[in-house]
């Protein structure tokens, strides 16, 4: 047995009894290297690694100690199925406890609505007790060892754990890792000068220091929260990278990492399956960059992973990282050799040329971008979306751009105007988000109904218009459902809702129209989505359909790969599903306001050995000389044997 294990045997065998001790030391030397490594990386010279590492590690052995036995059940089950959360099976949806149900118990009630849909794994955006007032969505969290009151107690969060996993659903919430709010006790005793806890935050006593990183640091709210340092009375000059009253932490102190730990142990126990790392790549912050993806950062996050997985090896942790393709895919573990991080992370790079697909009607600048990334390395899975709670940014690279024939900053702005209502002729009702004057950058904010022309076509009561833009929506839903990820249906896209017309009404939101895609969830159209007259109807059957098919699909299961196939038709995407356990998978998707078609020989160069039908908006797939006929906005699938 190598040193950690040896040090901390004995006390392992007494916390844990012989048994659950074997385990835990057989994963203690599994994961010494994952542990030391990152440690020494961040705070090697800084401090003694080895004794940190064992304080971690007895942190990891109190926890192990505290989990309730159906919780180590499900630990040895995904033991044994490391690959869980990566199963076809898994189809995601999002939403507020508040918006959607009220508070916790009253998600437990609705628990038959996401099982119509197929849901198996539910993120509930942040519900730790938040500042009060405003709190950006509630990611100024106050104490992360509480349930936001108006939503519940931590025993209800257990019980709903409990009821979601007895359906086989997954739980995953937020943990904001980058800053606390300023009433944080941290913070609090911070400012009031408390021994040890300045030093959780970085503070600094002027503004040379910031003016020197502000040289090279963007704004992510320059209307709402412009510059990354708040000057506080006493206090002196606070990092924030984010409102004002988010103090970011300093992580170069090991004693945030080891408090961060702590509150992820503590809501592994509780019985959450899925930490969202909020804001991931700001973890690290170094002179002269962006302070984000700094080597640091992953580091971080790579010992917070071995250290969750010691003590909940049940947990998977995934990856906030809004970033350019290159950086994203490390935090699945990409670098240059592989190295254990999140087990998930959003895949904003598919969000985005799907939406840009859908604007210039031609997917050339899709098929480059997303052909030549690197793949998720295989013990990892994306999650496929197509809106979330936050804006879209158009992370569209000037390389990208200019291989698709495209000048990057003109594209950006075409894409800005065409989804704000500014470009003649669109079909989308969304609004900008975070202009930033100096850089000209802006984002979008907007329902995905409402981007997909649902709302622009009942406005005019036209209904092929209200067609076309349901199916929109069913297409960018139908990649998201098949290109390898794990699907997440954002709440309200299944009955196609639109933009919260009174989402300014709440004092606290009117400066942020991100409120307007977060509308409460609408119960009375719920109502109709039996009815397939009805645009619910339709939206609900689309999305339902998609989790069907998709959970007898073995070739979309995660772990696979995802390759580009170009099809000659710069308004048709084709990609196929390569998995080793499956027969090949092809996906047609057609982003044009009129039929189109490709060459029937994509089949032979997809691989596919008598290809079926198995999916598609029409439900069937016409096939006239040698050509797949393909109707205006429409996908469809096939499989080979
Ligand atoms: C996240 O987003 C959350 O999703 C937002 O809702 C929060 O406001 C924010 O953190 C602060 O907690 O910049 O525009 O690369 O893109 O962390 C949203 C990650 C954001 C960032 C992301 C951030």
């Amino acid at each position: 047995m190598a040193g950690l294990a040896v040090a901390i045997e004995a006390e392992a065998r007494r916390r844990l009894g012989a048994d659950e001790a074997d385990a835990f030391l057989a994963r203690l030397e599994q994961l010494t290297f994952d542990i030391l490594e990152p440690l020494e990386h961040v705070y090697g010279g800084r401090t003694d690694c080895g004794q940190l590492a064992a304080d971690l590690v007895g942190d990891a052995l109190e926890a192990a100690a505290a989990r309730p036995p159906a919780l180590r059940r499900l630990d040895r089950r995904r033991e044994i199925d490391p690959a869980w959360f990566q199963r076809s099976r898994m189809i995601g949806y999002v939403c507020y406890a508040d918006r959607f149900a009220g508070s916790l118990p009253g998600v437990g009630g609705h628990l038959d609505y996401l099982a119509e849909l197929g849901v198996s794994y539910l993120h509930l955006m942040p519900l730790l007790r938040p500042r009060p007032g405003e709190s950006d969505g509630d990611y100024a969290v106050e104490d992360y060892g509480a349930v936001d009151p108006r939503l519940g107690t931590m025993a209800d969060l257990e019980d709903l754990a409990a009821s979601l996993h007895e359906r086989g659903i997954a739980l995953c919430i937020d943990v904001v890792l980058n800053h606390t709010a300023a009433e944080h006790e941290w913070a609090r005793k911070a400012a009031a000068g408390e021994p040890g806890y300045r030093d959780m935050y970085l503070i600094f006593g002027d503004r040379a220091e910031p003016d020197r990183y502000e040289a090279s640091l963007p704004e992510v709210f320059p209307g709402a929260a412009p510059g990354n340092f708040t000057q506080v009375p006493g206090v002196g000059w606070v990092w924030t990278t984010f409102h004002d009253y988010q103090w970011d932490l300093n992580y170069a102190n090991p004693a945030v990492l080891r408090a961060m730990l702590a509150v992820m142990l503590a809501l592994a126990n509780r019985g959450v399956d899925v930490l969202r790392l909020d804001a991931a790549p700001f973890l690290w912050k170094r002179q002269g960059t962006d302070c984000q993806n700094q080597p640091e950062a992953h580091s971080i996050v790579q010992a917070l992973r071995a250290l969750t997985r010691l003590a909940a090896p049940g947990l998977a942790l995934k990856a906030e990282a809004i970033v350019g393709p290159e950086q994203l895919v490390q935090y699945l573990g990409a670098h240059d050799r592989y190295r254990p991080e999140c087990d998930l992370a959003y895949d904003n790079q598919l969000m985005v040329m799907l939406w840009s697909a859908l604007a210039t009607r031609d997917v050339r600048l899709a098929e480059h971008a997303l052909g030549r990334r690197r793949p998720a390395p295989a013990p990892a899975a994306w999650v496929s979306y197509v809106r979330c709670h936050d804006d879209i940014g158009w992370a569209v690279s000037d390389a990208d751009a200019a291989a698709a024939g495209l000048d990057g900053a003109a594209h950006r702005r075409f894409l800005t105007e065409f989804y704000s209502r500014r470009f003649p002729g669109s079909f989308a009702r969304g609004e900008v988000f975070g202009h930033n004057r100096a850089t000209g950058d802006a984002r979008i904010s907007g329902s995905a109904a409402a981007l997909c022309g649902v709302e622009s076509a009942l406005a005019a009561g036209d209904q092929d218009q209200l067609t076309a833009a349901l199916r929109r929506l069913e297409s960018l839903y139908a990649v998201a459902f098949s290109f390898g990820g794990i699907p997440l249906i954002y709440s309200g896209d299944e009955l196609a809702l639109g933009n919260d017309p009174r989402w300014d009404a709440d004092p606290g939101h009117a400066h942020d129209n991100r409120w307007m895609h977060r509308p409460p969830m609408n119960w009375a159209a719920a109502a109709r989505r039996a009815d397939p007259g009805s645009v619910e109807g339709r939206a609900f059957a689309a999305m339902a359909g998609l989790a069907r098919a998709r959970r007898e699909l073995l070739a979309l299961r995660s772990g696979g790969h995802t390759q580009i196939l170009p099809t000659g038709n710069r308004s048709v995407l084709a990609y196929r599903r390569v998995h080793p356990r499956s027969a090949p998978f092809l996906a047609l998707t057609c982003f044009s306001d009129t039929g189109q078609s490709v060459d029937a020989g994509i089949l032979d160069r997809a691989g596919m050995h008598e290809p079926r039908h198995v999916h598609s908006t029409a439900g069937q797939l016409t096939l006239t000389a040698g050509r797949i006929e393909l109707e205006p906005w429409s996908f469809a699938w096939l499989a080979g044997r």
